[in-house]
């Protein structure tokens, strides 16, 4: 990939040498984490393609878009509503980012004791080696934890940035505050794109994401089989590349996957092998590369059948309503779909603690992993309410507090002891 590329990413302005030591460590890990699985289904092929190309033909489309009189829009979290980013002629790309990047450079901005999502996700962007947020015309942030909201005040200072205000709780007030944030988007995507967002391209856009979100349901209600027919790591990774493919493109990739694991069930062929203890993870987003928590309970014996996290069911849960005809009844029904997400931020958060259970129940789960990024208060604080609601419903839960550093084999120790009580 690199020397067809070399030119583009240069052009981006990024940092070539540090973004070559990038790209060295990225295959062999994906080599071990997903390619040494065995019996995979085979239209895995189109998502391993993807991430191989994830800085190659993938940015190649957002530049040519560009050249085009399109905009590229990056966006760091799953209340960043993609239509109107669709309706504005736009193509919206995820940011977050799962592996350690220029900590010390990231810490001259932030203190040492922040979540590691929002470290790395600023030492991408000061090493130059993302060529998505290189690509951006804007960047859409949302007043959710704190640490993003600050982390948005830093970039700002580096390119144009629009934060969303998203209230915190979910009462009328709050509702029309989030719908007028969404007005307030539309504005600024009009203004960047000099194209109007209408019942037309809104309509269009809306289809567009429910039918991705419909997609990755369908996926997610295939991952009931038992045993598994896909692998928790395969799911994860088309979970974390739904934020940054075509989508109309990747919806029809997952349709195919679906077909074949339709057949595979009907068939009895189930990957890594007999009935083994069925895991949730649960917690906060694992952004691409950060595979390291689903290889380790994977590699211990046992099969994640579903992720309670934004690189899961918070992304695709919940559709947008298709019935309004009218721009503004639209624009509503986008901002109502949008509030419905349970992310630990919000106050009170009963609803995700029914959903969780909910989810524990249909994926007939023997034991959820908590996966807990460090620092990361809303998640950390929001686990006391989870575990004891677990309890209660004498469900196992295992609490992994970690970051983008190498405690596998700490980790490992203790998802064994898990296995071990639940087999
Ligand atoms: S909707 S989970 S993507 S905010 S892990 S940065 S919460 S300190 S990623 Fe998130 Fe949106 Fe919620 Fe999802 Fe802060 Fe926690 Fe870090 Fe987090």
């Amino acid at each position: 990939m690199a020397d067809d590329y070399r030119k583009m990413w240069e052009e981006l302005g990024m940092d070539l040498d540090a973004h070559d030591g990038l790209l060295e460590i990225l295959p062999p890990l994906f080599g071990d984490v997903f390619l040494s699985q065995e019996g995979r289904p085979a239209r895995m092929s189109y998502f391993d393609y993807v991430f191989s190309e994830v800085h190659g033909l993938r940015i190649q489309e957002l530049v040519n878009h560009k050249k085009n009189g399109g905009i590229v829009v990056g966006t760091y979290c799953t209340y960043a509503p993609e239509e109107l980013i669709m309706a504005a002629g736009g193509i919206s790309v995820g940011l977050c980012a799962g592996a350690e990047v220029a900590p010390q450079e990231a810490m001259k901005f932030l203190p040492a004791n922040l979540c590691p999502l929002i470290k790395s996700s600023l030492g991408f962007k000061l090493a130059r080696v993302c060529p998505y947020i290189e690509s951006c015309d804007l960047l859409i942030g949302e007043t959710t934890c704190d640490g993003k909201k600050k982390f948005y005040e830093i970039l700002g200072d580096m390119q144009p940035v629009h934060v969303m205000e998203l209230p915190q709780k979910k009462g009328e007030g709050d509702r029309a505050l989030w719908r007028s944030e969404v007005r307030a988007l539309v504005t600024r995507l009009e203004e960047l794109s000099g194209k109007k967002i209408d019942e037309a391209s809104l309509s269009e856009a809306i289809k567009i994401a429910n039918k991705k979100r419909l997609a990755l349901s369908r996926l997610a209600e295939l991952r009931k089989a038992d045993p598994p027919v896909i692998s928790g790591r395969d799911a994860l990774l088309i979970n974390q590349i739904a934020f940054n493919d075509d989508p109309r493109r990747f919806t029809g990739k997952v349709n195919e996957l679906c077909d074949e694991l339709e057949k595979r069930i009907a068939q009895g062929k189930t990957i890594g092998g007999p009935a083994r203890p069925r895991i949730m993870v649960s917690g906060c987003p694992m952004a691409l590369p950060n595979w390291k928590l689903a290889q380790v309970i994977e590699t211990s014996g046992a099969a994640i059948v579903m992720e309670e996290m934004c690189t899961g069911i918070r992304y695709f849960r919940n559709q947008v309503d298709e019935s309004p005809t009218d721009l503004e009844g639209m624009l509503d029904a986008v901002a109502d779909r949008y509030l419905k997400i349970d992310c630990a931020v919000f106050t009170p958060n009963a609803e995700r603690i029914e959903n969780i259970l909910g989810l524990v129940r249909d994926y007939e789960v023997d034991a959820v992993v908590y996966h807990a990024l460090q620092a990361c208060d809303p998640y950390t604080i929001e686990a006391y309410k989870v575990q004891k609601a677990l309890d209660e419903a004498g469900m196992p839960m295992l609490y992994v507090e970690t970051d983008y550093g190498d405690d596998s084999g700490q980790i490992a120790t203790r998802v064994q002891a898990l296995l071990e009580m639940v087999r």
